[in-house]
């Protein structure tokens, strides 16, 4: 009983402290958070309307309750009345509820409009989960390259490695080649998957989209201030579903110009024919190892 109790334990800590690390503990607030797109701020200002107008509503719901229950009770000396139907009541109870629906559903259509309308992008950029890492291919640049997990994180993560998870920064949330895009420009994110569902969500762009096999997804976001941007799968993919987050670094156009061209550059690098090995990436060394870490867990798994 006691080792059974002990091994309970050990397994709920551990999975404690994955789920609830201290950095996302700091990082834990009440509101979904405003982001950084224009998207991203009009949906923060439709929860907040909808949350007001939830709010009014159980105000006067709640207050007409409450007041009837304490005003019209039997120790009151209340009689109930005996009538079975009002036509008048039953109009006002369908449509006031009808009017707050119409109202509700007017700005948030207008926001679903502005969602779904990848129309003038300037930028592209295919994003193709896998079991687990993704893809990003600059479909107009023909720069590609595969974002897995940090090796920080990855050695970290490893149940025998003895490191403090608290110590790692951006523990889980951190990649070895984060996607580039520049500031203040329109990317058109096609979404993907290679073998099983996943989904491409950075909450500061407030975008979220499953990535399915054989199906391309369209979302788009045009980030206005430049800084790192994180976020996870978030379609239950796997054993290792909570390792292939994603990270976006937005920068200025010129860092994007020049980070571009060393792409390119590396890329015909690689083209030479000793650098043609299976499963490399347009990056250098790095990348490569983690590649091979990442289809040695594969292997495992099968
Ligand atoms: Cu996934």
């Amino acid at each position: 009983m006691k080792m059974v109790k002990r091994a309970l334990g050990a397994i709920s800590m551990t999975a404690a402290a994955a789920m609830w690390s201290a950095p996302a503990a700091a990082a834990w607030t009440m509101n979904l958070r405003q982001g950084v797109t224009e998207l991203s701020r009009e949906i923060y200002d439709l929860h907040m309307l909808i949350l007001w107008i939830c709010v009014a509503i159980a105000v006067a719901v709640f207050g007409v309750m409450i007041y009837s229950i304490a005003t019209f009770r039997k120790s009151k000396g209340a009689v109930s009345a005996s009538f079975d139907h009002n036509t008048k009541a039953e109009i006002i109870w369908t449509v006031i509820p009808v009017a707050i629906l119409v109202a509700m559903a007017v700005p948030a259509a207008r926001t679903l409009v502005k969602i779904d309308d990848t129309s003038g992008a300037e930028l592209t950029v295919k994003a193709t989960g896998y079991q687990w890492k993704w893809q990003y291919d600059y479909v107009d640049d023909g720069v590609s390259f595969f974002s897995t997990l940090s090796q920080a994180s990855n050695e970290a993560r490893q149940l025998d490695s003895g490191i403090d998870v608290n110590k790692v920064e951006h523990y889980l949330l951190d990649v070895d080649n984060p996607l580039v895009v520049p500031v203040d420009t329109k990317v058109r994110m096609l979404v993907t998957a290679a073998d099983v569902i996943h989904n491409w969500w950075v909450p500061d762009f407030g975008m979220k989209k499953d990535a399915i096999p054989g199906f391309i997804n369209e979302l788009w976001f045009k980030a206005d201030k430049v800084g790192t941007y994180r976020g996870q799968c978030a379609e239950l993919c796997g054993r290792d579903h909570g390792f292939m987050p994603i990270v976006v670094r937005v920068v200025e156009q010129a860092e994007y110009d020049s980070w571009l061209e060393s792409q390119k550059a590396a890329r015909q690098a690689a083209a030479a024919p000793a650098a043609q090995t299976a499963g490399m990436t347009t990056e250098s060394a790095a990348p490569a190892a983690t590649v091979t870490t990442t289809t040695v867990l594969v292997a495992n798994a099968e």
